[in-house]
């Protein structure tokens, strides 16, 4: 079972009126935009909501290194691997600083680690994906990290202090990334006839998987109404990705790509564009562990955990000496 299934308790989401005690108190504090911090008293749904989603974020930029790991090797310059090996690195920092954060809410990162292991906790749907050729990359900055900071700029102010403050500096490094993407595809969309073809190809690939990046319809996101009433998500999953598809839509255009969308129109009325039915059921099936690379992915992290059991060992055994040390002139 792919699913993380943590049972928060929640059945429904209950009004202010409905609250007691430190209860109503939380809730208060939240509706005057007060952050949460880790020492504050918190129901333990939200407790356990947060753990849920930092680590699942956490988790996604971590698996997110392997698609683009792929081509570091492989980058066409010393430039662009200079900087595909930066952008890499920067997903590293962002997982450290998500995982700190998740830590303050009284759970280890050993058992974060397990869960995402063993199967049990999601990534994000986006890394079951393969990167085929160069212009893969271009597109993963360009669309997937569009889409991250569109996602999570307002996470910046969600309720929970410790994720908030470190989701601002993942969002100014994220706004790099979209460039450097932005700047490959670019390269590639004026350059040759294949690699204009190259682009576009990459584009019909990765267009419908970010689209659902931003998580089911509004109508089957289960979690989103009480993550609302807490603060945590402060926009709707449909309303992120109306944003990004507004936002894309004339990138694409200026690019000289075209959406791989016949229905995709712009609705005069609202000045919004309207995308054609998104395959949900492809989505359901990626986020329980059949997508075309989810195998692979668990088993890439798997593998770098077990081969790295002698660095921690080696870590451990000298913090032991150290603390050692430290008696012994203590003494
Ligand atoms: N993939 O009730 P809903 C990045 C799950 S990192 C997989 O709407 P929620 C980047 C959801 O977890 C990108 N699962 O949930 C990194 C839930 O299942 P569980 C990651 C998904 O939490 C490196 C169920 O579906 N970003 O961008 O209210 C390089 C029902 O959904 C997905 C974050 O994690 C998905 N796409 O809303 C480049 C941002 N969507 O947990 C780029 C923080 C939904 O009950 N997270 N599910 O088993 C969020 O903003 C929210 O958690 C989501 C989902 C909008 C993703």
């Amino acid at each position: 079972m792919y699913a993380q299934m943590v049972d928060t308790g929640v059945a429904r989401v209950r009004s202010a009126d409905e609250l007691e005690g430190e209860e109503a108190g939380f809730q208060r504090g939240i509706d005057a935009l007060e952050k949460v911090e880790a020492t504050d008293w918190m129901p333990e749904a939200y407790r356990k909501t947060m753990i849920r989603q930092i680590s699942q974020h956490a988790h996604s930029e971590i698996v997110g290194m392997l698609p683009e790991g792929n081509w570091i090797t492989r980058a066409p310059s010393l430039k662009r691997k200079v900087t595909l090996l930066a952008k890499v690195q920067d997903e590293a920092g962002h997982g450290l600083y998500l995982y700190c954060a998740a830590e303050t809410l009284d759970v280890s990162r050993d058992t974060l680690l397990e869960a995402l292991h063993s199967g049990a906790a999601k990534y994000s749907s986006i890394f079951n994906y393969p990167t085929l050729t160069w212009a893969d990359i271009g597109v993963i900055g360009w669309l997937v990290d569009g889409a991250a900071i569109i996602n999570q700029i307002p996470l910046c102010r969600c309720s929970y202090g410790p994720y908030a403050r470190a989701m601002v500096r993942i969002c100014k490094e994220e706004s790099f990334h979209q460039r450097q993407g932005f700047d490959i595809m670019l390269t590639l969309c004026q350059g040759s006839p294949a690699q204009k073809a190259m682009a576009q190809d990459a584009l019909n690939r990765w267009w419908w998987p970010t689209v659902m990046m931003f998580g089911p319809p509004d109508a089957e996101s289960v979690h989103s109404a009480q993550s609302m009433a807490w603060r945590i998500k402060l926009q709707s999953n449909d309303a992120l990705r109306q944003k990004f598809i507004d936002q894309t839509v004339p990138q694409a255009a200026l690019l000289g790509l075209t959406i791989p969308d016949p229905a995709l129109t712009l609705d005069p009325e609202t000045g919004h564009y309207r995308i054609g039915p998104v395959d949900w059921a492809e989505f359901y099936r990626v986020i329980k562990g059949d997508g075309p690379c989810n195998r692979e992915r668990l088993a890439a992290r798997v593998a770098a955990w077990e081969d790295g059991a002698w660095v921690r060992e080696a870590a451990a055994a000298h913090a032991e000496k150290q603390a050692a040390r430290r008696k012994e002139c203590a003494a």
